[in-house]
């Protein structure tokens, strides 16, 4: 598998759902060190997201509303599907992976906890810089 899948708890009332989610080392329900935070909202029909790889990040990607596709490719010939649509189910990412966001619902609104503050220098932007980075590592 490119990713691996985590599962929060979900506290669910009748009035509503609600998912914590604890940065500590006791816990460890996130794998690494939380650096940063950020949302994406997209509608459907909104353009796809993504088409580039990172060198040295790792992520949980969540959907908090809506659905939308993670589409991941490692660059070696295997690329692998995972359909997001619950506010407690995450994909843990790490390693150099290509990665498209697609096929967004109405109102989704996606959340992505990351290792390392943002830095320009991280991204791979170009699919064969990316192919031949991942084929020399
Ligand atoms: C990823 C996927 C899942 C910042 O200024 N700080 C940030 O922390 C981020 C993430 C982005 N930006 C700026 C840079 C661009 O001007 O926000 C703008 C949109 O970023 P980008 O085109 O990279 O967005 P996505 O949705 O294609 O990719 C983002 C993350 O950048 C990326 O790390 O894995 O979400």
């Amino acid at each position: 598998m490119l990713y691996k899948r985590i599962s929060f708890d979900k506290f669910e009332d009748g009035n509503g759902d609600l998912v914590p989610i604890e940065f500590n080392e006791v816990s460890q329900q996130v794998p690494f060190d939380v650096k940063r935070l950020y949302f994406i909202k997209c509608n459907k029909g909104d353009l796809n997201r993504g088409y580039h790889a990172h060198r040295n990040l790792e992520q949980v990607i969540m959907c908090c509303n809506g659905s939308f596709i993670l589409e991941l490719d490692d660059g070696l010939g295997n690329v692998e599907e995972v359909y997001l649509n619950e506010i407690n189910e995450a994909v843990h990412i790490q390693g150099v992976k290509w990665r498209i966001l697609k096929e967004f619902s109405e109102d989704c609104l996606i959340a992505v906890l990351a290792s390392q503050p943002y830095d320009v220098a991280d991204y791979i932007r170009e699919y064969d810089e990316f192919v031949a980075y991942v084929k020399d590592i």
